[in-house]
């Protein structure tokens, strides 16, 4: 069949509940499978909110987010859960074993597929330099892991569900310039047919991308490649000389 994760974001403005302003106003962009869209902007520019709009945390006052062709209003929220993984910013593990965080949404993986997701997300070694491995307790929270390992934790499970669509939420900023590139390279291969949308704080981790976003107040004020964004964007060239 035909592959499935074409995202769609049409003339969409959102407000949080209670909120004067909006935080979004009129964002238009397509992701398509096989692409990498990158989104970069200053802190509250918005991109933790925009990308909450796919998996339903909140909804748009104006403006559609369409999942192949469909409204995501129209849709359940388990069916946009078995299509669309999320990797928060804060990374949230919780109390149970490494094997219960990693299934979690996915009950039937086997232990295979989860070394394999491991072992993309950089954290097979650490997970197996663990007396019980992935029977490892996790304790609420994942405060007995540190920062960089709950990310990669938190890729990991995101890997295991097999979405048809990844989001990644400042997924690569708590792991050093090294690991960070073998990490997104381990997940060329597993991602080429999906739909990845990498929200980033750091230049060499999106300068592959399809298409870059710039996200400033709320609104996209250029799109592009790298270089083109280098040769047109003063904003995103800020953001380069930062
Ligand atoms: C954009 C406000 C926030 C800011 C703006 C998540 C969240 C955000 N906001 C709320 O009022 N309630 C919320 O639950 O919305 O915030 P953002 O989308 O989180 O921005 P960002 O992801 O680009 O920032 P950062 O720091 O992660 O780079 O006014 O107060
Ligand atoms: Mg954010």
């Amino acid at each position: 069949g035909t592959l499935a994760g074409v995202v769609e974001y049409r003339n969409v403005t959102f407000a949080y509940p209670g909120a004067e302003s909006p935080v979004l106003s009129n964002i238009s962009f397509t992701a398509q499978p096989g692409q990498t869209i990158a989104i970069i902007g200053s802190t509250g520019s918005g991109k933790t909110s925009l990308l909450s709009l796919l998996p339903r945390l909140y909804d748009p006052a104006e403006g559609e987010v369409l999942l192949d062709g469909v409204p995501v209003s129209r849709m359940d929220r388990a069916d946009i859960t078995r299509r669309v993984a999320l990797v928060p910013q804060r990374p949230y593990l919780f109390s149970g074993t490494i094997e219960h965080n990693l299934r979690f949404g996915k009950t039937d993986a086997t232990d295979q597929e989860l070394w394999e997701a491991l072992q993309v997300a950089q954290g097979d070694e650490f997970v197996r330099a663990k007396k019980n491995g992935l029977g490892s307790r996790i304790s609420q929270g994942g405060t007995n892991v540190s920062g960089g390992q709950r990310q990669r934790l938190c890729i990991a499970r995101a890997l295991v569900s097999r979405p048809r669509v990844y989001l990644f939420d400042d997924s690569f900023s708590a792991l050093d310039v090294a690991t960070d590139a073998r990490l997104r390279a381990a997940l060329k291969g597993i991602t080429a047919d999906a739909t990845v949308i990498i929200v980033a704080q750091r230049i060499s981790t999106i300068t592959e991308a399809d298409q870059i976003l710039v996200l400033d107040n709320g609104r996209i004020v250029d799109r592009g490649t790298h270089q083109e964004l280098l040769e047109t964007s003063p904003t995103y060239q800020e953001i380069v000389e930062s």
